[in-house]
């Protein structure tokens, strides 16, 4: 998601050929014994860089997540609808607050992380650089971006940091709740008017692209995966877990009766997948890089929300220094 200073592996492998090799091997040993590494734990300088890396870009992700479908609280069309939002939303800053908390384990700041999103140096999933047009968008970024979420984010339940693996129980099963109302959505609006299923079928063609880009770059050109995977930090590769959401989205699809927008998407019997098309990986580079559609904009509002919540962060410290000169007294 980003290029951040934070999680710098650069010169990883030099770091490690000067760390001490009996505890090197004996963290690998545990690593692969599938134990949990443990945040006293000693552990490789890359290890903890790349997991700060990660992690802190996955909190981001959670909290900007909360920006397109935000877009849409005022205007739900039902009661119903609103609180289902609401809730859903305020579970993905109960996700990036996990995040963030695993993340402050390894030795790095809260501040420090947020600091990295505002000047650019960490990003966030390109998924969320993209507008919500109408309220379909609703629909389909529960179905499909928090289903490819899922996919994602179940192994990780796995991974082999202790606080991150914890963290990600809670957030799947809230994910599979946030999947389900996407779909439930979807299958509203294609039981509607002509004028609701093509709005459903507009959202479809828009986010299914920018979906598979979340898993990120394919295997054979994604730089931190091979170490990633030899440390358990990933389980599953970027191009496996595309590959499983394709094969399970492709039904849901076809039960609401929209038309996944790839004319190349079809079974094939001999490998038990379905193939699918080639994904413009120049505009997901683009994104990356901070040219979506929407990136300037959701910057601006992160600053600001950070910058207007200044008073409140003020007031919780005043009230901690109240509450520790009353106990030492
Ligand atoms: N967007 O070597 P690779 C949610 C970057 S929140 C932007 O394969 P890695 C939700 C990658 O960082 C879901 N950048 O990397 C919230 C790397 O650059 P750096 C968020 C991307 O780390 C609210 C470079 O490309 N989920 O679901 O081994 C509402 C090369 O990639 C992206 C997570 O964060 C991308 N899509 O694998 C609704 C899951 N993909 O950092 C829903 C945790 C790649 O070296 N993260 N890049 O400069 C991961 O599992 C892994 O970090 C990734 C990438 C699979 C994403």
């Amino acid at each position: 998601m980003y290029t951040t200073e934070l999680g710098k592996t650069d010169g990883s492998l030099a770091q490690i050929s000067q760390e001490d090799p009996a505890l090197v091997e004996a963290f690998e040993a545990r690593v692969a014994a599938d134990e949990f590494i443990e945040p006293k734990d000693w552990m490789p300088e890359a290890y903890r860089r790349t997991l700060v890396r990660q992690i802190s870009q996955h909190a981001h992700s959670e909290i900007v997540g909360m920006l397109p479908e935000g877009n849409w609280l005022t205007r739900a069309p039902s009661l119903r609808r609103k609180a289902v939002l609401l809730a859903k939303i305020q579970d993905e800053a109960g996700h990036g607050l996990y995040l963030y908390c695993a993340a402050e384990t390894l030795g790095v700041s809260r501040a420090e992380m947020i600091d990295a999103l505002h000047t650019g140096r960490a990003k966030y999933s390109t998924i969320f650089n993209y507008p919500t047009l109408t309220w379909a968008d609703i629909g389909a970024i529960g179905w499909l971006v928090d289903g490819a979420a899922i996919m994602n984010q179940v192994p990780l339940q796995r991974t082999s940091y202790g606080p991150y693996a914890r963290a990600m129980v809670r957030v799947c099963k809230e994910e599979s709740f946030h999947q389900r109302q996407g779909y439930e959505i979807m299958m509203a609006m294609c039981a509607g008017t002509p004028d609701q299923k093509a709005m459903a079928q507009d959202a479809l063609d828009r986010w299914w692209w920018p979906s598979l880009m979340m898993f990120g770059p394919p295997d054979d050109n994604s730089p931190n995966s091979a170490q990633s995977m030899r440390w358990r930090i990933k389980r599953d590769s970027n191009d496996e877990l595309r590959q499983k959401f394709v094969d399970i989205t492709k039904p849901q699809a076809d039960h609401l009766g929209l038309e996944i927008p790839d004319k190349d998407l079809k079974w094939n019997e001999a490998r038990g997948h379905y193939d699918f098309g080639a994904i413009d990986w120049e505009e997901f580079y683009a994104v990356v890089r901070g040219e979506g559609p929407v990136a300037k904009e959701r910057m601006k509002a992160r600053r600001e929300a950070w910058e207007q919540g200044a008073w409140v962060r003020d007031a919780a410290d005043a009230h901690e220094a109240k509450q520790r000169a009353r106990a030492s007294a």
